[in-house]
């Protein structure tokens, strides 16, 4: 990484440094709510461009120069790791991922291969190589790479897809415990390693997916989720910024405050000054519009960035985004209308 992305805007508030305005990005900025991208896709289908660097870069940059965001996120997915373990994966249209072999008892997870996630997932570094080259030369916008959190991706891998209860999961976390542990340490190994991966390759920053967590109870989470966490954490030991993003967490946030992270991630259901009072300002904060928002017109869009730059109260450490992934039917314009906002509302001089 040059000097000059070590002094992007972004990596200062992850940092907590002063900065002259906030910097914003928008979780899946790249995605369907872009022509473009929904362009490529008619050619090819989701996996096919997220293992094609050129491809996968090409999407990456496009949203970054349509929106003219402080980063890029590199066009992955955080079930890439099913293909990996063996469990299969498809994605059916308009039905979400498919996991064809899903876990359903401790010997399959006994049974889980120890993938190596470097030379698994090379097709991601490839990409995240490329984009940095791309970027660097531009106006020096650092990548975030990222992965999902041991819980989530477990989730996927034992109800087999999307979920609304976690119903399998959640049950197969008590009635199996040591079984869990053990699938927490082969994801949190794979992770670590994956993420380090992406590091060396170029990100400037690694954010943890951990969509669904928000389903536990704060004693559960303690007990069979935060151990491993911050393990994870702990291996990428410094060697970038890490991001933990979760959402319907409120009444998590005393126990996500100890995992180690230095950015915590937070959805709309909590304040944003609450939510950081909570976590403490020895962290820096990201979020938290409700993406719904940006299904609404300008001067909505304005008054809820105004609400949120308030709740920060112009500390350092605060990164702008969505509280969630961009919503599919999105005009770009009001997303593009919501950077630019972001951007003038925060303005320090
Ligand atoms: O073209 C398409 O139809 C594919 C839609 C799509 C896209 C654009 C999927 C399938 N994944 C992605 C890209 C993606 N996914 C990115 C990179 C893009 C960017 O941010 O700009 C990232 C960071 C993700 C992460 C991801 N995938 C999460 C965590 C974030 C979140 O939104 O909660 C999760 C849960 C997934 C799983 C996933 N991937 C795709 C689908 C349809 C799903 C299932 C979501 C669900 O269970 O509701």
């Amino acid at each position: 990484m040059t000097a000059s992305v070590q002094e992007a805007t972004i990596l200062k508030a992850f940092r907590r440094e002063p900065t002259e305005r906030t910097p914003v990005w928008l979780m899946r900025q790249a995605g369907r709510y872009q022509k473009e991208y929904r362009e490529i896709r008619e050619k090819v289908d989701f996996l096919t461009l997220c293992k094609t660097p050129e491809l996968a870069s090409e999407v990456t940059v496009m949203a970054v120069r349509q929106l003219d965001v402080d980063a890029a996120i590199i066009f992955a997915d955080i079930l890439l790791p099913m293909e990996s373990f063996g469990l299969g994966l498809r994605f059916e249209k308009g039905d979400g991922p498919v996991i064809e072999r899903p876990i359903a008892s401790a010997a399959d997870v006994e049974r889980l291969p120890a993938p190596d996630a470097a030379s698994d997932l090379d097709y991601v570094s490839q990409a995240i190589k490329i984009t940095c080259r791309e970027l660097d030369g531009e106006k020096s916008v650092p990548l975030i790479g990222f992965a999902g959190a041991p819980f989530t991706v477990a989730s996927y891998a034992i109800e087999g897809g999307s979920s609304r209860s976690f119903e399998k999961t959640r049950t197969f976390m008590h009635a199996e415990p040591e079984a869990w542990s053990l699938l927490m340490n082969k994801l949190v190994a794979f992770t670590a390693d994956y993420l380090l991966a992406q590091i060396a390759a170029g990100a400037a920053a690694v954010q943890i997916f951990d969509s669904w967590v928000g389903c536990l109870s704060p004693l559960d989470f303690e007990l069979h989720v935060q151990p491993h966490l911050q393990s994870l954490i702990r291996t990428i030991g410094g060697a970038a910024p890490v991001i933990y993003f979760s959402t319907t967490s409120a009444g998590l946030l005393p126990c996500i405050s100890r995992l180690g992270a230095d950015v915590i991630g937070v959805d709309w259901r909590v304040s944003l000054g609450d939510a950081w009072q909570t976590i403490g300002f020895d962290h820096a904060i990201q979020g938290n519009l409700d993406p719904m928002v940006l299904l609404s017109d300008r001067s909505t869009i304005r008054r809820h960035a105004e609400d949120i730059l308030r709740q920060a109260d112009g500390r350092p450490g605060h990164v702008f985004n969505l509280g969630h992934g961009i919503l599919p039917g999105t005009p770009v314009d009001n997303a593009r209308y919501l950077v630019e906002t972001v951007r003038e509302l925060s303005f320090r001089r």
